[in-house]
């Protein structure tokens, strides 16, 4: 094993490491061919906050819930009150405040970007309600995902765009309090299938760079064309000081939302090492670990904490790398060596050691097993069940 000499950090590790969770993820999805709606599935705020409160207590280290705005507070600041009230209730901190620019059929043509100004500031109005939204709830992170784009070369004005983007962004970024970010994520397609406004991470990071001092760039895992090589990308923000977050799962084909490491763990590893390697453990903290999928096929609770206990797994085997030992070889030339460096570690076997740190914490010591036994999924399905099976609509 490389660097056994590093296995006592473990623990150390585990503590440090936090993943936050999205409420969407408890709630129907599908495809936009068909959606195979879940009897368990989370109708309801209070619902998304019970379930949360269910994965922490199996695994301890998920203390906050992701809120999309118009899935989670359709009224806006006024919810604010009954999200707090549930929080509360359910010892589920409030996470990132994702505002929604995707839905409204005034946004056919764009939301911020629109080339109509009254549904720019429709946009912009919506973004600085997010932002409040985001200080009642006491959120560092105001996460943009900006779906805007055009179908058909020539339909739009990719430079006026451009500058639309700006406006926006900074717009919302002198609303910030001083302790809060905007997070800027970027996606080469989808919903858009010509261009995207904010199509990959050199655009964020521009227009992070542009908005203001608080603004930082999300990667979202799946949002890269196929065998890119994001580490290289999180790696060059963290250069750049702009790395905000990650968005995880897994991809095979395009934004598929599978399960993190379930097609390239290694990619996963090779990411958290980038980030271990960072020299300014200032700038690790606060790099927000979040998870965005919506689970058609798996059980909803069950795909949570899968998805939990791998990104565990696979950032304590990254922590496991011995970087003093795998930079003497890289200076020295030994290609092999350090190759055999990095792998040693991925392929070292973690279970055992984050069972006895969940043990030692007084948390089940493998909490897919936990939930299974604790019946909590099948009260969920008879509770919900009926009400669910009568319900045909996408994140209710
Ligand atoms: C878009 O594909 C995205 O990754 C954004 O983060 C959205 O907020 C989320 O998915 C919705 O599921
Ligand atoms: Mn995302």
């Amino acid at each position: 094993m490389a660097g056994s000499d590093r296995v006592p950090d473990a623990a150390a590790t585990l503590d440090a490491f936090r993943i936050e969770i999205p409420s969407w993820g408890f709630a129907n999805t599908g495809t936009r061919f068909g959606k195979f709606l879940q009897a368990g599935a989370a109708t309801s705020l209070e619902e998304k906050f019970a379930d949360a409160s269910q994965v922490h207590a199996l695994t301890g280290v998920t203390p906050q819930l992701a809120l999309h705005v118009l899935w989670d507070l359709p009224n806006g600041t006024s919810d604010a009150s009954k999200v707090k009230e549930l929080a509360r209730h359910y010892g589920i901190q409030p996470g990132s405040v994702n505002p929604n620019l995707f839905q409204d059929q005034a946004y056919k043509l764009g939301s911020i970007c629109n080339p109509d100004r009254a549904v720019r500031h429709m946009a912009i109005d919506h973004l600085v309600e997010s932002v409040k939204i985001a200080k009642e709830l006491d959120s560092t992170d105001v996460s943009l995902w900006i779906s805007d784009g055009s179908n058909y070369p020539g339909s739009q004005s990719i430079r006026n765009r451009i500058v639309w983007l700006e406006e926006a962004l900074q717009t919302t970024h002198d609303e910030l309090r001083g302790d809060q970010r905007m997070l800027i994520e970027y996606k080469p397609f989808e919903p858009a299938f010509y261009h995207t406004d904010v199509a990959d991470w050199g655009m964020a990071a521009q227009l992070a760079k542009v908005a203001g001092p608080q603004a930082r760039v999300l990667v979202d895992t799946g949002h890269h064309y196929q065998s890119q090589n994001i580490e290289q990308i999180v790696a060059w923000l963290l250069h750049i000081q702009l790395l905000g977050g990650f968005h995880f799962n897994d991809r095979r084909y395009a934004d598929d939302d599978l399960t993190i490491g379930s097609i390239d763990p290694y990619q996963v590893f090779r990411i958290f090492h980038e980030i271990l390697s960072e020299p300014n453990s200032e700038q690790i903290t606060k790099i927000a670990f979040m998870i965005d999928q919506s689970h058609n096929i798996k059980g909803k609770m069950e795909a949570m904490v899968q998805t939990v206990m791998v990104a565990q797994e696979l950032f304590l085997k990254a922590s496991l790398v011995d970087r003093q030992k795998l930079s003497e070889l890289q200076r020295a030339g030994r290609i092999v060596d350090a190759e055999e460096c990095l792998r040693s570690a991925f392929w070292t076997d973690v279970r055992s050691m984050i069972e006895e740190w969940r043990s030692k914490r007084g948390l089940p010591p493998n909490p897919l097993e936990a939930l299974r036994e604790s019946g909590y999924v099948e009260r969920i399905e008879s509770e919900r069940g009926q009400r669910n099976a009568a319900r045909a609509s996408t994140y209710a």
